[in-house]
């Protein structure tokens, strides 16, 4: 378990020498009287967010070490007096039990309107009666982070030309997937991203033109 006994395990835990149980006691009965410990990174060893018995097993480790013996043990020396000992570990104490504010959790991803703009005209005597059609969908990057997602296309009828893309896109920035489409019939079009929310768009031509 503990390389260490001369130390506490965690809160209240008491084993070994006379002074840090001494100490020790003192210390649990101030960190229980606070409600909630302040969170320092700087305790946080092993960086996980929470200031636990993890950091008191590598504060353990180190214990009685002197802070130039290893980048570890410097971690360790909390008040920079050159040698890890128990007003170090009372300083940690001090924290135990702290938990890391979350980070603000980043924005939404990648956004595709749930109904894209189609239009049609025709049918085109012109060229075999035929519909002439565009479906157009932005797709934007609405998080913090710069992205790549792969995108989908189907079409309603069999025949209708299926795809896919891989995009990247910087935060703020858009792309238009576009698609145009003859047919001698009206045909929907169905976007989708890989990504989990906001990932499906239909398109229903309109005809605004004959
Ligand atoms: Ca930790
Ligand atoms: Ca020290």
């Amino acid at each position: 378990m503990a390389q260490n006994d001369k130390l506490p395990i965690g809160v209240g835990l008491v084993i070994g020498m006379g002074l840090a149980i001494g100490i020790g006691g003192v210390l649990y009965a101030a960190a229980k009287a606070k409600e909630a410990p302040e969170y320092d990174a700087r305790f946080d060893l092993n960086n996980d967010g929470v200031i636990d018995d993890y950091d008191v097993e590598i504060f353990q480790a180190h214990y009685e070490m002197l802070a130039s013996s290893s980048p570890q043990a410097a971690a360790c020396d909390f008040n920079g007096d050159g040698i890890v000992d128990i007003i170090d570990y009372s300083m940690l104490n001090a924290h135990y039990g702290a938990v890391r504010e979350e980070v603000a959790p980043p924005a939404k991803g990648f956004y595709m309107p749930p109904k894209m703009e189609a239009v049609a005209s025709g049918p085109d005597p012109e060229f075999l009666n035929y519909y002439n059609m565009l479906f157009q969908c932005p797709i934007t990057n609405k998080g913090n982070n710069t992205e790549t997602h792969t995108i989908k296309w189907w079409g309603s009828h069999p025949d209708a030309p299926t795809g896919s893309r891989e995009i990247t896109l910087a935060p703020g920035e858009t792309y238009v997937w576009e698609h145009q489409q003859y047919a001698m019939i009206l045909i929907t079009y169905y976007l989708e991203g890989d990504w989990a929310e906001n990932n499906r768009s239909i398109g229903v031509p309109e005809l605004v033109f004959a």
